[in-house]
């Protein structure tokens, strides 16, 4: 077998920014991987619909193996490369297909996220306060929806230790004049009784409605639960992992351990070992509410949504080379 092509740089330029986070969050991290095919097949001199559906595999397996969790990342691949099947034309009816294509998945992950914003602001009333961990951009939508329509919300915003996300939380909630506590991770179950709503996204959501998201998460909702307070989980359909569906666990991405404690640091403790995984599962007990942009659905029944969006064939078009 001869070796796979070399991806366009751009596509490995977007591959190494996800893997090192320049990138990040679900939502954006499939909206780069769309792009970066969207570039493949424009800058593709392939002199055969063979050789451009090769290119777009090959780039596609780079940007699937950056990182192992949010399922967006997949979804987008598999929703771009869907357009490549066999017998569908010449080089360029295949290059304007995926370019059609990209377009398409971009704008509609935008109007997902805008119509979900609009449905999950509907939880929210005047002088509620939410709890956010890590920083979603579905998450950060619904709170935008709310204050655009006059509500008034404050926020507590977790820091979200090793990457600190809660900052670009706190950064974007001030923008639209939310009043924000910053707190540090282990505070949370303390500032529960302040607050009325824990509000998270998702990487990924399983066909039994367990919710894969920001290493915490899973804690988190244990301490709302015991609390009485409602969790939501603001996550865009491409958000749902369909292989999911005939039983396949979710991988959790396991982070450089530098990220916890720098080597000398670690060194002068002494020996010890040091774990990173970077996302937790929160089951389907601790969730209150997902909301998609096709509306809310208890975790129990979201895989309706599920089976009703991908069907049964979950097919990995980057396995063909
Ligand atoms: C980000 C994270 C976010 C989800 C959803 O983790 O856990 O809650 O990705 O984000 P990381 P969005 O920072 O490791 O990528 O709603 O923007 O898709």
């Amino acid at each position: 077998m001869s070796n796979p092509p070399e991806p366009h740089r751009e596509v490995r330029e977007t591959a190494r920014r996800i893997a090192e986070m320049d990138v990040r969050g679900a939502a954006a991290i499939a909206d780069a991987a769309a792009a970066a095919l969207g570039v493949q097949a424009a800058e593709s001199g392939a002199a055969s619909p063979q050789a451009f559906r090769a290119e777009l595999y090959a780039a596609a397996r780079e940007l699937h193996d950056t990182r192992p969790t949010a399922v967006s990342l997949p979804n987008a691949l598999r929703y771009v490369l869907s357009g490549l099947n066999d017998g569908d034309g010449d080089v360029e009816t295949l290059r304007r297909t995926v370019e059609r294509r990209v377009a398409r998945f971009r704008a509609d992950l935008d109007a997902a996220r805008d119509r979900l914003g609009g449905i999950g602001a509907g939880r929210f009333t005047d002088g509620d306060v939410v709890m956010t961990h890590c920083h979603s951009t579905d998450a950060v939508a619904c709170i935008e929806h709310a204050v655009e329509s006059g509500v008034d919300l404050e926020a507590v915003v977790k820091e979200t230790r090793p990457r600190n996300q809660g900052h670009v939380t706190a950064r974007q909630l001030r923008e639209l004049g939310v009043p924000v506590t910053l707190i540090v991770d282990n505070a949370a179950h303390r500032f529960m009784n302040d607050v009325d709503h824990l509000l998270v996204g998702a990487d990924s959501i399983a066909a039994d409605g367990s919710v894969i998201n920001k290493i915490g998460t899973a804690g988190l909702a244990v301490s709302a639960r015991d609390r009485g307070t409602p969790i939501i989980v603001a996550a865009q359909s491409i958000k749902l992992d369909p292989q999911t569906l005939t039983g396949e666990a979710v991988t959790i991405e396991e982070r450089d351990l530098e990220e916890v404690i720098d080597a000398e640091t670690r060194g002068e403790i002494g020996e010890i070992e040091v774990a990173n995984p970077a996302f937790d599962v929160t089951p389907p007990r601790h969730v209150d509410a997902i909301v998609t942009e096709h509306g809310q659905f208890p975790p129990e029944s979201v895989v309706v949504l599920m089976r009703e969006l991908f069907g049964n064939g979950v097919p990995e078009p980057w396995e063909k080379i």
